[in-house]
């Protein structure tokens, strides 16, 4: 008898802790991949959108290259383009489909440039340097504050992220990797779930996700 009182009031503790601490609106996941590697992909939960477009959003250019892979802002956010490179950049984007054409112009080292972003929530921009043509970096429209932007490497086989404290309503998971077919589920606390990466041709990897 004792012992289960024991027992009773050690999973009750526990479940206190899990609650409070936030433990219980973790996303874990894992990719594996088995030949060809998207270059970077972000992760999202799409049906949160508490993200203002007062927040600032920035990218810096060093070593010819910009920063970030994904750059994620809402829809009205100012975009700070920094240059904190030895050499001049430029930052343009021309993108039919949202009606974007950007041309900032040449910024010498220690410039900035701004921009407003001003494509509509869950789309992708490629932003690039007229003077660097491997330079590139993609600009996400986003009101989500849930999500998770991973780069990965050529060769690599296994990728693992987490993205904490997740609101146990906002479950409609997306993940975006440019040149694969976008991955859309809903995945709820308690649950676990696996997709495909793929093109539309050929499957070229698994996406494992478990909800705490
Ligand atoms: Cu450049």
């Amino acid at each position: 008898m004792r012992i289960q009182l024991g027992k009773i009031l050690f999973m009750m503790i526990n479940g206190l802790l899990v609650a409070s601490l936030g433990w219980s609106q973790t996303l874990e996941g894992r990719f594996e991949f088995t030949s060809r590697v998207p270059r970077e992909a972000l992760v999202y939960f799409a049906d949160d959108h508490s993200v203002s477009p007062q927040e600032r959003v920035e990218v810096d250019q060093v070593n010819k290259h910009f920063t970030e892979k994904v750059i994620v802002g809402a829809k009205g956010s100012k975009i700070l383009f920094k240059n904190s490179d030895e050499v001049q950049h430029n930052i343009f984007a021309l993108n039919d489909k949202h009606n974007v054409n950007i041309n900032l112009g040449l910024a010498d080292p220690g410039q900035e440039k701004q921009e407003i972003l001003s494509w509509p929530n869950e789309s992708f921009v490629k932003i690039s340097c007229i003077i660097h043509p491997r330079m590139r970096t993609w600009v996400a429209s986003l009101e989500s504050r849930y999500y998770k932007v991973l780069s990965f490497h050529k060769k690599q086989k296994e990728v693992n992220f987490q993205i904490a404290n997740v609101p146990p309503e906002v479950i409609r998971l997306k993940v975006w990797m440019y040149n694969f077919l976008p991955i859309d589920l809903e995945i709820r606390p308690g649950e676990s779930k696996e997709a495909n990466v793929a093109t539309s041709k050929k499957v070229y990897g698994k996406l494992f996700l478990k909800r705490n």
